[in-house]
Formats: C-alpha cells, structure tokens, sequence
C-alpha cells in the first residue's frame, strides 16, 4: 500500500455561515503552501508529517480545516478501522464502497454534534476515522495513521472517492479539524503532527497499542491508579435512585469487594445545580460522602458538569454562562436533549461556556466542593457538550480547547488526587487529565437490540445494549493503562429483572475481565446470589493479570478487529476469550505461549 501526496486544502467559514475550500496542488509533500490568505507549511520525515498552519492575510479568519489529501494505492477492498470520536461513539472495522457514514444516514446536527468532531454531514461516499486509523488492503497490508496528540485541536481520517468518475479510486484525507477557530493575522499555529506506521492487518491491535502509548507517554498520560473495583448505581435504579436504595446497597456491600462506591444521575436538584440534592435525597452530599466513607469505600459521584438545565438555579443566575447558537434567531446553544431531567425548553440542555474565565472559574469551585463534601471519585459525564458549533466567547478557541479548558477546570479543583472518570468524552483531548475514560456505549439488561429500530437511522449502535459495550470494548481495548484505564461499563449480574441470560451475563463479565478494563457492579445487590459473586470474582482475577500486563505496556489484543465488523476474540497474556456476538455465548481458554511482547 502506498500513499501519494495529492493536495493540501483548507476549509474557511465565512461569516455567513458558508464554507469556501481552497486547495493547493502538491508534488514533493514537504514545503510551503499558499491556500488564499492561509499558509501551511509541511515537513514529512518517513514516520512523521509536521505541519503549521498561519493566517497571511489582512483579516482574520475562521478556519474549520486543514487537510493532506493522499491518494491511496492499494489492492480493493480498503478495510477502515473507524475510531469514534467520545466515549459512546462506536468503533470498529468498514468497507471502503460498501460501508457508509452514518451522519449519511442521519442529517441531525444534535447528534451529529454528539458523537463526531464535524457535525456536518460527510459526503456519501466516506468513511471517517478520529484521532487515529489503520487501512488495510486486500493483501493485508495495514497502515497506521494517528494524531500525536488531541488537545490543541481534533483530528479526522476521511478515506473518500476522488471524484465523481473515480469513486472507487481512494483518497485518504488528514485532517487538522480547529472547528471554526479564529486565526488572526501574522498568527501561525503549530498542528498536531501525524505519525504513520506499517505493520499487517492481523496486527492492528499491536499497532494501535503502539501508538497510543507513544501518545501516553507524550502527554503524561495519567496510568497509575489501582485497578478499580467498584459499584455504581445507574443499570439498576437509572434516575430512580433515592437515598434509601443507595443507603440499602451500602448495607448489604460488606461482603463485597468494592472499593469505590459511586452514585449516578438522580440525585442532584436540576441539571447544573450539583451541590443541591433534590426530595428522593433527604440528606446532603457530605453526609451521603460521610456514610460511604464510613463503610470503608471512596465516594463517587456522577455529574454532568458541562451543562446546564433552563429550570436550574445555575442558568437563572447566570444565563450568560451558555454559548450562543449560532444560526437564526440566536439564543442559547443547545448541546443535548433528555426530557426525563425536565427543567423547561422541551428537554433541551444548554452548553455552559467553557471559554469564558468565570465559566472556568465556576468549575474549579465546584470540583473542590464535591471534593470537600467527601467525593474523591467524580464521573464527568456528557462532556462532549464543549465542542459543537456556536458562538463561544474566545473564537480563538478550536472545540479541543474548548473540551479540554473545561477538564483542565475541573482536575484544578478537584486536585491531583482525585479520580476523574470521562464519560461521554472526547477521547484526543483529555489525555493527562483524566485517570479513567467510558469507552464506549451503555450496557442495558439485554444484549442487542435491532437496528431497524434506532431512534436516529445510521446511529443504533449508540443506544444501550450490552453488545454495544462489548464491540467497543474489544475495539479500545489496546487504549488501556497506555492512556488512562479503561472503563468498558459495568457488568450485568442479576438473572431476574434482566433479558440477559446468565450466559450473556458472564460473557460480558468475562470480556470486562479479560480487557483489564474497571469492573463495577450496577445492580440492585439484594437481587444478588452465590453464582453472581462468583462470576464476578472470575472476572475481577481476569481483570487484575490482563491490567497488570496492560501497565506493562501490553495490553489485551484483538486478532481479528480488522476482520469482523464486531470482533470475536480477546486476548490477554493468560487468557482467551471467544465469542459469537450474535448471542453472546463464549469461550475462555487459558493461553499456552506467551504472546510477543511489543516495542
Ligand atoms: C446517566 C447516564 C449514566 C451512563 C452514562 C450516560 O446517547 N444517549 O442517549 C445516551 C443517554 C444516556 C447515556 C449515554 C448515552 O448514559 O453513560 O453511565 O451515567 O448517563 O444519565
């Protein structure tokens, strides 16, 4: 497989809300090249492309994107390795030609906005990658390409048609993705720079892991927190938890082996108002914090610490805080929809202004608070809400900053002993921040669901189902202890108020295991017997060798991810697990030869 340097082209938002795209023809990819008023300079070493992008003109200008157009040599069909963009974004492997984009599909900004960095739609014919990719050709040749980084701005892999008489002749776009960000005149940014790798296409995961432990260590990734074991209160109760079901799972925990003890959405007053606990909770947070603590666990919390609700105290105080929309008519930016929470505006949720000092400000204030009141484990959910389009107070900043301001906020306050779990998160630009990451969709008491059934067509597998979780899982296990731990959702035990059987149960127990990944436990502990204490336990003495390898710099691999569109095997140095994804039955065989270790 080869790559041939074609173009360099740059996307300009106008203040209309148009875009203009200009392009530069390239031979020798190395150089300097004049797009309008845009300059971007490009030096490629064998394993490395450097670029900077600058703005020479008079004006300012919005820049959306910056992309290296190659043109791909390589024998039909192209496989894509789909990396999504947050925690809930699914991954896996597609067919260049066959497979599409499911904003194609979808045309809904909101969603769109939710779980990719672009929220336009892609053209027809694409496939798109975040972050990082591996293309493979039919011989079996990989190609790795990743962003070394993610927080000055996101990264996209377009593999696209070259044009409308050559749709089957590939394209592979890099693109620096700064969202609309404004560049001011003489001003010349640094972009992330895109380091490449060969290897074959049963390697992927080797590959993968590669990469993001050399992006680990780049951006001190945070990798030293204990392996976590732990119960969490949503895949039970959901919003219906109270303080007696939390204070009656507490009791029934001392045989249990859980160190943290997490409550999830339900408490809070309103979206926004963190601090106040609404009627079901009769007692504050610090005495809840104190009563967790007592039983001898660390206190988690749940909070979504980027939004914020119209019926809040939050917003009725300062409803100067939101970023704008910016489209017609203006008003506050809506970034997500849960009627269930309430608060006004047809189940609209607004996106608090994470470039604006005293939205920052805010944040740091609250993460100490919920430290103070006992909580030194906070889940920081639907944090994607920084990155869509709008009018944001600092327009220098690209959405990664905007992403990243927010948690960098948040671990200030919060201080360095706290954990912090990113869910719903953009992955690229919290590295270094975040000790643990959700990486990907929520389970549910049932495997799969059926996608003629999604509630936005492309995007069923974003909805909750535990064989959701379990694609992502294998897909991001190469992620863990290089980048933050692993968080794959929690285990399912219950057999009664459940679809799960108990061998999906444990199949799904057992992958968590194998990954090396969190394992919390999210059920009603009163429904709970012998058999599931048992599952667990094989689960958490899975979990503790594939994490221990994994902080040896080699964890759990994936030899077919490049083969199935939802992978069936799962590798760890001790164990083997293989599963039909169909209906989560499975196989766990101890592994004789200790696989090769990586670089
Ligand atoms: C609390 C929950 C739990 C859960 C989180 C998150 O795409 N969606 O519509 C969608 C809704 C909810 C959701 C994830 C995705 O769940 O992952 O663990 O904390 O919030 O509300």
């Amino acid at each position: 497989m080869q790559l041939v340097p074609l173009r360099i082209e740059a996307t300009l938002d106008d203040r209309r809300g148009s875009e203009r795209r200009l392009t530069a023809n390239i031979g020798d990819i190395s150089g300097t090249f004049a797009l309008g008023p845009v300059e971007v300079t490009v030096e490629r070493t064998d394993e490395r492309v450097s670029w900077t992008v600058a703005n020479r003109g008079d004006v300012a200008c919005d820049v959306r994107a910056v992309s290296l157009v190659f043109g791909v040599e390589a024998s039909a069909p192209l496989r894509m390795f789909r990396h999504g963009y947050q925690s809930w974004s699914p991954c896996g492997v597609a067919t260049f030609g066959v497979d599409t984009d499911p904003s194609a599909q979808a045309g809904v900004e909101l969603v769109q906005a939710t779980y990719h960095a672009d929220q336009r739609t892609t053209r027809a014919d694409e496939l798109r990658s975040e972050w990082v990719t591996v293309v493979a050709d039919a011989a079996g040749d990989a190609m790795l390409l990743g962003f070394d980084g993610g927080g000055e701005h996101d990264g996209t892999f377009r593999l696209r048609g070259s044009d409308q008489a050559h749709r089957d002749r590939a394209e592979l776009c890099t693109e620096a993705f700064l969202g609309g960000a404004r560049i001011e005149p003489g001003e010349q940014r640094v972009l992330h720079s895109v380091l490449m790798a060969r290897g074959d296409a049963a390697e992927a995961s080797v590959l993968l892991a590669d990469w993001a432990r050399h992006v680990g260590r780049a951006h001190r990734a945070r990798v030293t927190a204990p392996f976590q074991i732990g119960w969490c209160s949503w895949y039970h109760y959901f919003g219906n938890i109270t303080e007696a079901a939390l204070r009656a799972n507490l009791a029934l925990s001392t045989d249990w082996p859980f160190e943290l003890f997490q409550l999830d959405d339900g408490y809070q007053a309103a979206i926004g108002d963190w601090l106040l606990t609404n009627d079901t909770f009769p007692s504050k947070l610090d005495a809840l914090a104190a009563s967790i603590d007592a039983a001898g666990r660390t206190p988690g919390i749940w909070l979504a610490p980027f939004l914020v609700a119209p019926g809040s105290e939050l917003f009725d105080r300062r409803p100067d805080w939101v970023a704008a929309y910016s489209g017609e008519g203006g008003g506050p930016l809506r970034t997500w929809w849960n009627p269930a929470w309430g608060g006004g505006d047809e189940g609209f949720l607004y996106g608090l202004d994470t470039t604006n000092p005293e939205v920052l400000a805010y944040l740091e204030d609250l993460a100490r608070d919920l430290v103070d009141a006992g909580f030194q484990y906070l889940k920081l959910d639907f944090t994607f809400s920084p990155s869509a389009d709008g009018v944001w107070t600092d327009r220098a900043m690209t959405p990664a900053q905007r992403v990243r301001a927010g948690f960098e906020a948040i671990r200030r306050g919060a201080g360095d002993d706290t954990f912090l779990l990113g869910c719903g998160a953009p992955l690229a630009p919290i590295v270094g921040l975040v000790d643990g990451v959700r990486i990907g969709p929520d389970v549910a008491p049932t495997w799969s669901i059926d996608p003629a059934s999604a509630l936005v067509p492309g995007y069923a597998a974003i909805e909750p189902a535990t064989k959701h979780a379990y694609g992502n899982t294998l897909a991001r296990s190469f992620m863990h202890r290089q980048l933050w731990l692993n968080d794959p959702d929690c285990v399912m035990l219950r057999t009664v108020d459940t679809d799960l059987t108990s061998e999906q149960a444990r199949t799904w127990a057992h992958t968590v295991g194998v990954s090396g990944g969190m394992v919390l436990v999210s059920d009603d502990l009163a429904l709970l017997d012998g058999d599931a204490r048992a599952v667990l336990d094989e689960a958490t003495e899975l979990g503790r060798k594939s994490d221990a390898d994994a902080a040896a710099g080699r964890p759990a691999i994936v030899p077919d991810l490049l083969d199935e569109q939802v992978p069936r095997r799962l590798c760890s140095a001790t164990h083997e697990l293989v599963v039909d994804p169909g209906d989560a039955t499975s196989m766990l065989q101890r592994r004789q030869a200790r696989r090769p270790t990586s670089r």
